[in-house]
């Protein structure tokens, strides 16, 4: 291996040597404590720590670093105290996600250090969202990323490259190509000679680094940050290396040909480096051996520490309520008298726009939301108001654009996401369900993004233009979910959920922004989550309902003036207002739930089963859920008619009634 030294000082050729030596013997330890059965599962970088060392030694502190799970040199060059590594690793307290999450997947703001989800690529869109952060304030910083090679078969990795290229955003992809994803070697994993030739297709710079030669990897990591500083914009690295040890420990090397595995041992990144610094005078045996002492003295004590930390417990109220960001929510009322009488999808716009003016660094992203407008028009006239860089129209990649949203909330900011349609949420749904909804609970990371949901049917839209999916969330703790009927309710629970730090799904009906008007206060006010409205009251039985739904309830009521009803609307569907859902009930004695989604698995089966838990001795008939037929949403109007719940809710209404 050929080392060029340049410019570098005898001190920084130790500090990469040293560098690279902690992860090395801490690795080599770890292996130890696996075959003792001490530790459950262990994913090796050894022959790679130049990439992790040289890359982390580039940055500057106050710089965001985006590891996976063999980059052990990130951490440890970022001077993590060892002693919470390896509690981490171990479940325990002191580590980085008190035991929720194991190995290397949590984050820390304090050593900017921001670690993966298990599904690997959102890793490089969240990347691109601490990048825009730092483009937006001015500061001339990098973000860099890791990611292996098989995950860049994702889409994630298209999808945040291509954004990073488009929005000129500083960030340092950096491609371990280690020969291996799992089992899979690179002829299997694509195509192109380099996975750095893929950037030519972004318009990007890339570079090819000899990913085990340390000074290679320091040297010209080190100068493109400089560059990257003083002119932002994304580059592409493939560091070529190999993969020395099993995908993890336990599945072994038996696919990897031995004359590989010969060959690169060969290039061992410390080795080579140590018998070069010998040679050059930089290093002794004796100050090798010295080294050595310490370090076997840092792990050692430090594992002792981990090791006499108790197992974690469980306190369910703990674990339940770290789920969610703390949120002081704090209830503003509308100081001025004056309303006016406008549609639903006004109100959305206008509690959006004096959510801007409120939260200077709120960021608007979505596809045709800036000069366009938005496809419906939300964001029409934001542009001159608040600029493009805050009204940020995307390419068509709801993945990234959630994982930005993550990466701006991650480096301070605000994100309010406009999916064009719910439906077109699957395509983002990974990062939602994975990462934002589980961010707070792992290790105590705020998701202060809301995702804006134009959903639901009627308008004869088909399959894909008309879903309500709200199911799909109500179901992963960590999300909050809201869905409003009326036009005050929306602009006020708008407000609040771009005030709250936690991950909020907000549902818009499309069939209600234009068809439904009322009064809303011109200025700024919130509402609160989890407190459901009384509509309507009556002693006869029970509607519970939102969205849509309320409107069909209210309609088929007054065709019924005899059916002396409370009608409920949840407004917000996580959190759920159950309290006032018994309360209801306890009077009536009688339940219907009506919801436009399919029946099966939806909240009205939930809403059902938690009446019958906590107010079973009150019920006078069974409870009743009414939802779609259990299929897509068809296109002509009148399969559509008849897929929707209304018609059916009136005949099971008058049966509840009559029961
Ligand atoms: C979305 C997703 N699919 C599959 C996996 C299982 N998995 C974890 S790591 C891995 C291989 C990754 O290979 P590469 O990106 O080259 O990184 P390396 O492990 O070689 O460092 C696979 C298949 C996963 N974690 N996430």
């Amino acid at each position: 291996m050929r080392y060029h030294v340049g410019s570098l000082e005898r001190e920084k050729l130790l500090e990469l040597y040293k560098g690279m030596l902690k992860p090395r013997m801490i690795e080599e330890k770890m292996l130890i404590l696996l075959r003792q059965g001490k530790i459950s599962k262990w994913f090796s970088g050894i022959g790679q720590e130049a990439i992790s060392v040289g890359v982390t030694q580039a940055l500057k502190e106050s710089e965001y670093i985006l590891p996976m799970h063999r980059n052990l040199g990130v951490f440890t060059s970022r001077n993590i105290p060892l002693n919470r590594l390896f509690s981490q690793w171990q479940g325990k307290q002191s580590g980085f996600t008190q035991g929720r999450d194991r190995s290397f997947h949590f984050g820390t703001q304090e050593y900017k250090i921001i670690g993966m989800i298990s599904h690997l690529g959102p890793q490089l869109g969240v990347a691109d969202g601490i990048a825009l952060a730092d483009m937006l304030r001015r500061k001339k910083r990098v973000t860099a990323v890791f990611t292996g090679e098989g995950a860049t078969s994702e889409g994630d990795f298209h999808e945040a490259l291509n954004v990073a290229s488009v929005w000129n955003l500083p960030v340092l992809f950096c491609i371990e190509n280690n020969g291996y994803g799992l089992s899979t070697p690179t002829n299997e994993q694509y195509r192109c000679e380099n996975l750095a030739d893929r950037a030519k297709g972004y318009g990007m710079e890339s570079r090819i680094i000899d990913g085990n030669n340390i000074l290679e990897v320091y040297t010209k990591v080190d100068e493109l940050c400089k560059a990257i500083r003083r002119r932002p914009r994304p580059v592409l690295l493939e560091f070529k290396t190999f993969r020395m040890r099993g995908h993890e420990e336990a599945s072994g090397t038996k696919y990897v040909p031995e004359k590989l595995m010969r060959e690169w041992g060969k290039k061992d990144p410390i080795s080579n480096y140590e018998d070069f610094l010998l040679a050059e005078g930089v290093l002794t045996q004796a100050y090798i051996e010295t080294l050595k002492e310490e370090i076997t003295e840092e792990i050692n004590s430090n594992l002792q520490l981990a090791f006499d930390e108790d197992e974690v417990s469980s306190v369910e109220s703990k674990e339940l309520k770290e789920v969610y960001h703390g949120f002081d929510y704090q209830h503003i009322e509308t100081k001025l008298e004056s309303k006016e009488n406008i549609r639903f999808v006004d109100a959305i716009s206008q509690g959006l726009e004096q959510s801007m003016y409120r939260h200077n660094e709120l960021i608007i992203m979505g596809q045709d939301v800036a000069d366009y407008g938005g496809v419906f028009k939300i964001t029409e006239g934001f542009v001159p108001k608040f600029g493009k860089s805050r009204v940020r129209n995307t390419p068509i990649c709801e993945s990234a654009i959630v994982s930005t949203a993550m990466g701006l909330s991650i480096n301070g900011m605000k994100a309010v996401v406009e999916m064009q349609f719910a439906d077109f949420v699957s395509s983002g749904f990974n990062p939602i369900v994975n990462y934002l909804a589980k961010v707070n609970y792992r290790w105590n990371e705020k998701a202060d993004v809301v995702i804006r949901m134009p959903c639901g049917g009627g308008v004869g839209a088909g399959p894909f233009h008309s879903q309500t999916n709200e199911a799909w969330f109500t179901k992963t703790p960590g999300l909050k979910v809201v869905y409003p009927a009326f036009p005050d309710d929306a602009k006020g629970l708008l407000n609040t959920a771009i005030n709250d730090p936690n991950p909020v799904l907000f549902f818009e009906h499309k069939g209600l922004y234009r068809s439904i008007k009322g009064d809303v206060p011109t200025d700024y006010y919130t509402v609160p989550f989890g407190k459901a409205k009384l509509l309507k009251e009556g002693k006869a039985l029970t509607v519970v309902t939102y969205g849509a739904g309320v409107h069909w309830a209210l309609e088929v009521l007054e065709k019924h003036p005899e059916i002396d009803a409370d009608v409920l609307d949840l407004r917000t569907l996580q959190p759920l207002d159950l309290e006032s859902i018994c309360q209801s009930v306890k009077k009536t004695g009688k339940l219907i739930v009506l919801q436009e989604d399919t029946l099966f698995g939806g909240i009205a089966s939930d809403i059902s089963a938690m009446v019958m838990e906590n107010c079973f001795e009150y019920l006078d008939a069974p409870v009743k859920r009414v939802g779609s037929l259990e299929t897509p949403v068809p296109f002509a109007k009148s399969l559509e008619t008849n897929y929707l719940p209304k018609n059916r809710f009136e005949s099971e209404l008058v049966e509840l009634y009559q029961y």
